[in-house]
């Protein structure tokens, strides 16, 4: 599928009947292949430096995961040298090879001591791997952590480059990537707060299937299928990612419930942002919606602000901040989609407008793909920031 990718004008019109895809991108978004060889060991890994190779030694953790894979893509993209590369991953994974500039790299089993011999490890692992992994790798790599197992600790800085970069500088050996929906928000409201002073923020979130994992994406699709072959509606889900049936509908609930009926992934929002931004006291809410669509996270975000913002004024400072593309034009009805942003690295922003309600709000529509940019490319931009610091060597 292409999408015009221009900051301007008008975006391409959908291409109808593409639902469901012959090949889902998200299935074919991994630069591996299947490996008939046993299963490489870490001992087959070669850590030694080429000559005078000013190159880092680089570990992805959860390489074969979804978002290993795109983090494996953004660190090809990046310009970090790369001297010498490990990827480990779940036992699924084991036993692939994946792509990384030009040559094949096995998935071997995760290994702490090899881990504690590179430069920088990535960790693309779910919260209770990255805490029982981190300990043991103190005082050698460079940890950046794309989970939630220490994004509140005081003691760890939580980073979007973009954002609040220098923070890297008070690491301690582990840098926390916020959560995807935080990190598109925040790129949108640094800027705002910068020109216009952040008053409150009120967020809802359209949170495609991808964030809860491949069997989420997986559900959706059997759901799906199972609806249109069979003409009725799948009232009972198919799988156990969600409690209801994800096809066709929303599910306003993502994480466990806290006591006072917010969701988890909603005090993300609240708590991660007001870390970042440095605005502990920052009146935020949120309210999290799970939404069938396989890739990209949307939101719709009022923000109040000390100075009354001009809408004009406010696209040209977003167009303007690093990361953030705007595609706002309603006559030629443009603005962002979740199925125009998929493999982007970028923040969309649109249907940028004045609050009806209030004389200092700015209401906006802002989507990421959720796996690259909100994850992903964080974590290599993180990892990016460190290195230029002169944080992490070779
Ligand atoms: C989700 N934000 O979409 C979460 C993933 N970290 O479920």
């Amino acid at each position: 599928m292409t999408w015009r990718t221009a900051s301007a004008g008008r975006a391409a019109a959908p291409r109808e009947g593409n639902f469901p895809p012959a090949s889902p991108s998200w299935k074919s978004a991994a630069p591996e292949r299947a490996s008939s060889v046993a299963a490489e060991s870490s001992s087959s890994v070669i850590l030694v430096k080429k000559g005078d190779d000013p190159g880092m030694k680089v570990a992805v953790v959860g390489a074969g995961g979804l978002v290993g894979r795109r983090i494996l893509s953004a660190l090809e993209e990046s310009k970090l040298p790369v001297s010498a590369l490990v990827l480990t991953g779940h036992s699924r994974s084991v036993g692939k090879k994946m792509w990384f500039r030009g040559e094949e790299h096995p998935v071997i089993k995760t290994d702490v001591e090899l881990l504690r011999r590179v430069d920088a490890v990535l960790l693309a692992t779910p919260a209770e791997v990255s805490r029982q992994l981190v300990p043991p790798l103190g005082g050698g790599p460079l940890v950046v952590d794309t989970s939630s197992a220490f994004r509140l600790d005081e003691a760890v800085p939580l980073v979007v480059p973009e954002v609040n970069g220098p923070a890297v500088r008070r690491h301690r050996g582990v840098i926390a990537g916020p959560n995807c929906s935080t990190i598109q928000m925040v790129m949108v409201l640094h800027p705002l707060h910068h020109k216009y002073g952040l008053r409150r923020v009120v967020v809802t979130t359209y949170q495609s299937v991808s964030g809860a994992g491949y069997a989420a994406m997986k559900q959706l699709e059997s759901e799906v299928r199972v609806w249109l072959a069979s003409g009725k509606p799948v009232l009972v889900p198919r799988g156990d990612a969600f409690p209801y049936p994800i096809a066709f509908n929303l599910i306003p609930h993502i994480d466990a419930f806290t006591a006072d009926g917010y969701t988890k992934e909603e005090m993300k929002l609240v708590l991660e942002t007001r870390k970042i931004l440095g605005l502990p006291d920052l009146p935020i809410t949120a309210t999290a919606v799970r939404v069938p669509v396989f890739v990209g996270h949307s939101e719709s975000i009022l923000v109040e602000t000390d100075l009354a913002p001009d809408v004009d004024e406010a696209r040209k400072v977003l167009a303007s901040s690093p990361g953030i593309v705007v595609w706002d034009d309603p006559p030629s009805k443009t603005y962002p989609l979740p199925v125009m942003v998929e493999g982007k690295s970028q923040v969309f922003v649109g249907r940028v407008r004045r609050d009806l309600s209030s004389p200092r709000g700015l209401l906006l529509w802002v989507v990421a793909d959720n796996l690259l940019r909100g994850a992903a490319v964080n974590a290599v931009g993180i990892l990016e920031t460190a290195y230029n610091m002169g944080l992490v060597q070779g």
